[in-house]
Order: structure tokens, then sequence, then C-alpha cells
């Protein structure tokens, strides 16, 4: 069953589409999302690919938010646990070797939202929706909002969305800093595979470093922050990618990478 509710698709050169896929209830996330998008990434980490773009099933929503009627007979304790378990998940995500790209393709909201701000990059539809409405349903966000959007918008931005569960256009959430760009509707997933393939034409090696040391930005303070870029710098110079891609700047010709 965990299986059919996130649906891979391999689009070659390491890139892979993972939909969650519960398209009858906007793609909410239970347990059994959750539980699948972990065993996705997984595979995803177990294949080596270098860029997982995520999406939703169906025309309408990305994800409505983490599942509400499961959610409505919880206890404190269940509660917690479930924001636990979910921020682990969408933890993936941010700390996953690969470029993380989320292609939001409908309504983004809640546990929505909060899982494309756990992506490397947010690419909007134009008929995209994002908004944290926890309030309205008398809860706060748990899986990441108040720590990811406080990060992304802003204090200020990000309290006034969170206080006020309004939702928001793809072209505010752009100015906000929370999404890269707006797609024309029902471009969206092919801008970002698009992306995806201009990523996946460079140096893996590099790629995945330069990944690291931007998620160490956010766990570390300038001072450690530096300090790790550079022992990661000092890293690519062990790597055949490094050695061939200034040798092909030198000899003008393409590099030819092999992630190693
Ligand atoms: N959970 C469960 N079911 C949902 C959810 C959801 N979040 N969103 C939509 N659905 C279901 C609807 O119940 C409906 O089911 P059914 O057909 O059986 O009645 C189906 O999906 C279609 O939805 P609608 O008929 O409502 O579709 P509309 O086009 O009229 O409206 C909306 C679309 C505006 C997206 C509307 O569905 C909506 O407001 N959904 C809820 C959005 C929301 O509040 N999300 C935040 C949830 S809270 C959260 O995410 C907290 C995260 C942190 C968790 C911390 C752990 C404790």
């Amino acid at each position: 069953m965990s299986q059919e509710m996130v649906t891979r698709e391999d689009m070659g050169g390491g890139i892979a589409v993972l939909r969650i896929s519960r398209p009858e209830a906007l793609n909410a996330l239970n347990l059994e999302v959750l539980a699948a998008l972990a065993e996705a990434l997984e595979g995803e980490r177990a294949l080596g690919s270098l860029v997982v773009i995520l999406t939703g099933a169906g025309d309408k929503a990305f994800v409505a938010g983490a599942d509400i009627g499961l959610m409505q007979s919880f206890d404190r304790s269940e509660a917690t646990q479930f924001a636990r378990y979910g921020q682990r998940v969408l933890n993936m995500l941010t700390l996953f070797h690969g470029v993380t790209i989320a292609a939001v393709n409908g309504y983004a909201l809640g546990g929505g939202m909060e899982l494309s701000m756990a992506c490397d990059l947010i690419l909007l539809d134009e008929k995209a929706r994002l908004g944290q409405p926890e309030v309205n349903l008398g809860v706060i966000p748990g899986f990441g909002g108040t720590q990811r959007l406080v990060r992304l918008a802003g204090a200020q931005r990000a309290r006034e969305l969170i206080f006020t569960g309004r939702t928001i256009k793809p072209e505010e959430a752009v100015r906000l800093g929370i999404g890269l760009k707006v797609c024309p509707e029902g471009t969206v997933l092919e801008e970002a595979i698009e992306m995806a393939r201009t990523i996946a034409s460079k140096g893996p090696v590099a790629i995945r470093l330069a990944k690291r040391s931007c998620a160490n930005g956010e766990r570390f303070d300038l001072a450690i922050g530096l300090q790790e870029e550079a022992d990661l710098f000092g890293e690519c110079f062990e790597t055949e990618d490094q050695s061939e891609g200034m040798s092909a700047f030198l000899d003008k010709r393409p590099a030819q990478f092999q992630g190693k």
C-alpha cells in the first residue's frame, strides 16, 4: 500500500520524479503517505539519484496539508509524535545527498507548504496556492513551518502568514522569497525537469558538496559554516570531477563528469 502513495518516474541522468499520490484527499499527509515518502527517499539515496523532484498527483493539489481526519482525535502525546515523525521525514529532503525540487502544482497548505519548504528549490504553477492555515483549525504548524518560513521570508512576514492563516498566490510567494519562480499553468513539472537536467549536467560531486555546504548555513553559525565550506572545497580536490572540470576548461572542451 505504501508503495502506491508515492509513485516514481525515472527521468534518466540521475533524475527522479516522486509524486505524492492520494488525490481523493488532495494528497493530504497521513502516516502511510509519510512512510511511503521516507521509503521512496531511501530508495533514491540507494540509487544515488542526483536530483529528486517532488510533485502532487491530480490537477488540484501539491499537498493540502496533514490529514485533518487523522489528527482530529489526537491527544497531546500522539500529536507531538506525529509532528516529530513528519519533521523527520521532511528533514530527509533537506539532508538528502542530492538536490530536491518541489514542483508545486496546486494547493500547498499547512504540511504541504512545509513539505515544499523542506526542498532546496520551489517552483510554483500559476495556480499554486500556499499558506499555513493551521490557526484556522486551532493548532500551529508542526512540520517545521514556524522555523523554515521564518528563514525563507523573514520574521515579520512569516509571523503575519502564520498568525492570519491567509492563502497566498505564487507571485506573492516569489516576492517573499518562499518560491523561486512562477510557471505558466500546467508547466511546473516540465520546468522542474529542465532545471534538474541543467543541475545534473554539472559535476555531481560538486553538486552534492554544494548542497551540503548550503545546508550547513542553516545549522551552524557563520564561522563554523565557513570552516566547513573550506573543508568541503578541499574535498573537491580529491575528485576526478575537479580534475576533469578544470582540464576541460583549459583544453576548451566540454567536461565529461563521472561523479567520482
Ligand atoms: N486533510 C484531510 N482531508 C483533506 C485535506 C486535509 N488536509 N484537505 C482536503 N481534504 C479532502 C476533503 O476533506 C475532501 O474529501 P471528501 O471529498 O471526502 O469530502 C477532498 O479532500 C477534497 O477537498 P475539498 O472538497 O475541500 O476541495 P475544495 O476544492 O473545495 O477545497 C481546499 C480545497 C481549499 C484545499 C480545502 O480542501 C481545504 O481547505 N483543505 C484543508 C487545508 C488545510 O487546512 N490544511 C492544513 C492542515 S493542518 C496541517 O497541515 C498541520 C501540519 C502540521 C502537523 C503537525 C502534527 C500534529
